[in-house]
């Protein structure tokens, strides 16, 4: 049987668009299917105002072409969305991706011939191909999370989430905005609404930590300098747990007196980033050193806001970075301006919306325009809307009923040739992405590649591999406090999803590691046919 393609990817975000010219430059026929009209995945949705990343953008960018490296110029130390769209342009235009991409076309369908050694795949178009291999690269934060309040439908004004922003952008001068949520896309959004409305209420179920990104634009020296070091700083990063050249102190929190401690935190906090939580090596192990850490934030909070029951009020409780830290501009602050209010609905969820805003605590509040920045069913949820079918016709749903298993967070037992790029269980969302992305991308051409010269046309993982990844995956993160808490990294957000700590907390380093050794003994764990 002729197959259409070698393979079909699902996505043509960053690793969408890397699997594709990676697989090309083997030689191999592949088809891109993106639901979206352009590329960029993640930073193609999510447009919502002060979209940015909090990835310093020297080190969020591909390293596989050292002369994209080389040309590309970013302009401020964390990279704004609009810009980092400018960039997967770019990188599209450049390998000239798009001539393999069908645009606009969701993939309904993976069903796998165990006869035929192919995927059939379907699409929202009408399209039914066949193909060797299904690679999903459809992003681990892209499903968004719309929550069942009731009275949703009977708002009567525009409802926005963040995660699916109008490409036109929205103009709130001389509205009232409601605010549904506090994490990462609300902290960096709720700065700039505040700035056009006027009058913005956050409805705030788990107040949040946060560290200043001490965002500036890049000077032109320290630029010239990444250039001329960009793959000292590369290799220094592959070292680091989360792929991101920082410094990284050894010390113990809670083993380093109160003034030392003080000041090594003062530091971290000045000179801004997530590279705070590397300011001592047990943040996350111990739970008296993460107090240290939390206390000296919630200080940060009553220095910053004026009304101390406000300041209270803003002030998380949990363990810092259990729930991913957020890096922020002026969030605190803007809490002291007389339009901005905050409404706390930790002890009781909000009651319902209703026509002219919403219902809490036996309270209406009354909005112009309602903000979702209520995240996404994350890791598994963009893989479970496709109806994806393996050997004997089972489905991913069933597969994951009680929780995603993989091997490697690459590829599942049951589904031969399906790779799935930053899958749960992958160090993904715990690393920097990109150079995530990159690792999986080429390990898994390296793979076809490698099944091609072996003439083989099959490989799947053995369910032992795929339970003892699994067993690892929950070891690992049993041994640190970030399992510790509900957080959308254990599907806490989602009702009903089964609470799993999904990505792989081992760091990225030892993740390669297992990777490359599985390779040099003959894929272990898997059997090639
Ligand atoms: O989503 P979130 P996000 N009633 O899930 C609240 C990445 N990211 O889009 O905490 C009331 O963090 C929910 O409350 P709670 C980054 O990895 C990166 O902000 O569940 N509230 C929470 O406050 C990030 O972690 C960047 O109690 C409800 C909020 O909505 C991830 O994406 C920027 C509710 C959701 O926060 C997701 O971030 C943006 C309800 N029914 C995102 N349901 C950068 O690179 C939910 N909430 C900087």
């Amino acid at each position: 049987m002729s197959l259409d393609f070698d393979a079909v990817v699902i996505g043509a975000g960053f690793g969408g668009m890397y699997m594709l010219h990676r697989l090309r430059q083997k030689g191999f026929r592949v088809r891109v299917f993106e639901s979206g009209k352009g590329v960029g995945g993640t930073w193609y949705w999510n447009r919502y105002p002060g979209a940015r990343c909090d990835v310093e953008s020297v080190q969020y960018s591909y390293q596989f072409s050292p002369e994209l490296q080389q040309e590309w110029e970013w302009t401020e130390r964390y990279a704004t969305q609009p810009e980092i769209l400018r960039y997967a342009n770019h990188v599209a235009d450049r390998f000239d991706l798009r001539c393999d991409i069908r645009f606009e076309t969701r993939v309904t369908q993976a069903r796998f011939d165990d006869k035929a050694h192919a995927w059939t795949v379907e699409t929202d178009k009408g399209d039914r191909v066949t193909a060797r291999f299904v690679i999903t690269a459809m992003g681990c934060l892209s499903s968004p999370n719309t929550p069942k309040i009731p009275g949703l439908e009977d708002f009567k004004g525009p409802t926005y989430h963040t995660g699916n922003w109008p490409h036109d952008g929205v103009d709130f001068t001389g509205e009232t905005v409601g605010m549904i949520g506090t994490g990462s896309s609300a902290i960096q959004s709720i700065p700039i609404i505040a700035q056009q409305a006027t009058h913005l209420t956050v409805f705030q179920r788990t107040a949040n930590y946060m560290v200043p990104a001490h965002n500036k634009p890049l000077d032109p020296a320290y630029v010239r300098d990444v250039k001329a070091n960009y793959e000292e700083m590369r290799r220094r990063a592959r070292k680091m747990p989360a792929g991101i050249d920082f410094a990284f102190n050894p010390a113990s929190a809670i083993e380093t007196d109160e003034p030392e401690r003080r000041r090594l935190f003062e530091e971290r906090w000045n000179y801004g980033g997530l590279g705070f939580m590397g300011s001592f090596s047990d943040l996350l192990l111990n739970a008296e050193s993460n107090e240290t850490a939390a206390d000296f934030v919630r200080a940060k909070i009553r220095d910053v806001v004026k009304d101390p029951e406000l300041a209270e009020k803003l002030s998380p409780t949990n363990v810092i970075g259990c729930k991913r830290l957020c890096v922020d501009t002026g969030y605190w602050a803007t809490f002291n301006q007389p339009h901005v209010t905050l409404v706390d609905v930790s002890d009781q969820p909000i009651e319902r919306i209703t026509a002219n805003g919403l219902r809490a605590k036996g309270k209406d509040y009354t909005f112009d325009c309602l903000v979702l920045a209520t995240g996404f069913d994350a890791m598994t949820g963009a893989l479970l809307r496709v109806d994806i079918r393996g050997r004997d016709g089972q489905s991913l749903q069933d597969k994951w009923k009680e929780g995603p298993k993989s091997y490697l967070g690459l590829t599942l037992a049951g589904f031969p040739n399906l790779f799935t790029i930053t899958g749960p269980g992958s160090p993904s969302v715990l690393t920097n992405m990109l150079p995530s992305i990159e690792q999986h991308v080429e390990w898994i051409a390296d793979c076809i590649d490698y099944m091609r010269r072996r003439g083989a046309t099959t490989i799947e993982p053995s369910r032992e591999a795929e339970e003892a990844w699994v067993g690892h995956v929950g070891e690992m993160a049993g041994g640190t406090l970030r399992s510790t808490c509900s957080s959308w990294y254990v599907g806490a957000n989602i009702p009903g999803k089964p609470r799993v700590f999904m990505p792989y907390i081992g760091g990225f380093p030892a993740y390669i590691e297992r990777c490359e050794a599985v390779v040099k003994n003959g894929y272990e764990g898997f059997s090639l046919v």
